[in-house]
């Protein structure tokens, strides 16, 4: 079992110094403050396991500050509340008004440890969920990463690709507003990966896409590998006029990679061909239609000699 963090409440000085000093004793880490404000003020940077809340205090009652503390932090800590009395009636009251244990004072030490024993199960078992939780946070965060990104280019692979498209045309039919698909075909990449091998030619995809990411990483752009050496570009509110700019400057920068392609018939280093689609949709249009156009379009280019655009 681990030491426990401690916030202790009490507006007696003689009685909140003596009680802090048998928590220390009792191995805890004691924070000790004399009024509700202060133990609402101190709660979130000290953190506490278990509050101790003396009930009769002149600026607020230990039972308001119970139920501010539960308003202002969801996440549950066990408190125990400090009071002279021991009527049945006020530990049932205490209890009520959102206190998880009772000590009469002046405590006494066999009953104040053996309370202690039980809030520290409380808190271990806390600090397991918590741990538990935050493990599983970062597995599903890592999870759903990997489910929607390419392994090899670390863009956003088909199957993300699929659905935000279907939802790109399903708004921008809404909205009325055109859109733009960009597919995009390295050229010659059979010779490339002949001549170079598979690893330069993971590695020449690999640049492509950092480029492409480079090239359209505003909002409302979404870059993704449509499969093999095809990436596919949706830009969303965007027509004709703008998109041939954007194919005309992805172009440009390609070129400017100057990946050397000493096979390729069309440059002396690597190329794209891009088929571009840019329509305001009316909403019946499917991911699949859309793969099949713009790939004619794109077939276009590269029989128009590649190393360009067709819209
Ligand atoms: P074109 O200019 O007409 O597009 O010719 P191309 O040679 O690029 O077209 P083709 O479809 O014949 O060749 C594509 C090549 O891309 C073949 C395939 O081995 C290679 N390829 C597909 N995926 C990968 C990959 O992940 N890594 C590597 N290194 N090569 C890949
Ligand atoms: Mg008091
Ligand atoms: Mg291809
Ligand atoms: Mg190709």
């Amino acid at each position: 079992m681990e030491a426990m963090r401690i916030l202790l409440v009490d507006d007696v000085h003689i009685e909140r110094m003596q009680l802090a000093m048998r928590l220390q004793r009792l191995g805890h880490v004691v924070e000790a403050v004399s009024s509700g404000q202060e133990a609402i003020d101190r709660y979130s940077t000290f953190d506490p396991d278990l509050l101790l809340l003396d009930i009769s205090m002149p600026d607020m009652s230990g039972t308001e500050v119970a139920e501010k503390i539960r308003q202002l932090y969801p996440e549950w800590v066990p408190i125990i509340f400090l009071s002279g009395h021991d009527e049945p009636e006020m530990i049932a009251k205490a209890i009520d008004m959102g206190g998880d244990d009772y000590l009469v004072k002046p405590v006494n030490k066999i009953v104040l440890a053996a309370k202690l024993k039980a809030m520290q199960r409380i808190a271990d078992m806390r600090h397991q969920l918590k741990e538990a939780s935050t493990k599983l946070e970062s597995a599903n965060e890592m999870l759903s990463q990997q489910v929607n990104e390419d392994g090899l280019t670390r863009i956003a692979n088909r199957r993300y690709l699929d659905t935000k498209l279907n939802e790109f045309i399903s708004w921008h039919g809404r909205n009325n507003f055109p859109f733009t698909i960009i597919m995009i075909d390295v050229d010659h990449f059979k010779p490339f990966n002949d001549h170079y091998g598979h690893l330069e030619g993971d590695r020449c995809l690999q640049m492509v896409a950092k480029e492409l990411k480079i090239q359209f990483s505003r909002a409302g752009e979404l870059v993704a590998r449509y499969g093999g050496e095809e990436f596919v570009v949706l830009l969303s509110n965007c027509d004709k006029t703008r998109a041939v700019r954007e194919c005309e400057r992805l172009k440009e920068a390609i070129r400017q990679l100057e990946i050397p392609h000493s096979q390729s018939l069309t440059s002396d280093t690597v190329t794209v061909s891009q088929g571009m689609v840019s329509w305001v949709p009316t909403g019946l249009e499917t991911a699949e239609n859309m793969y099949e156009i713009v790939d004619k379009v794109l077939y276009k280019a590269k029989e128009q000699g590649r190393n360009r655009f067709v819209a």
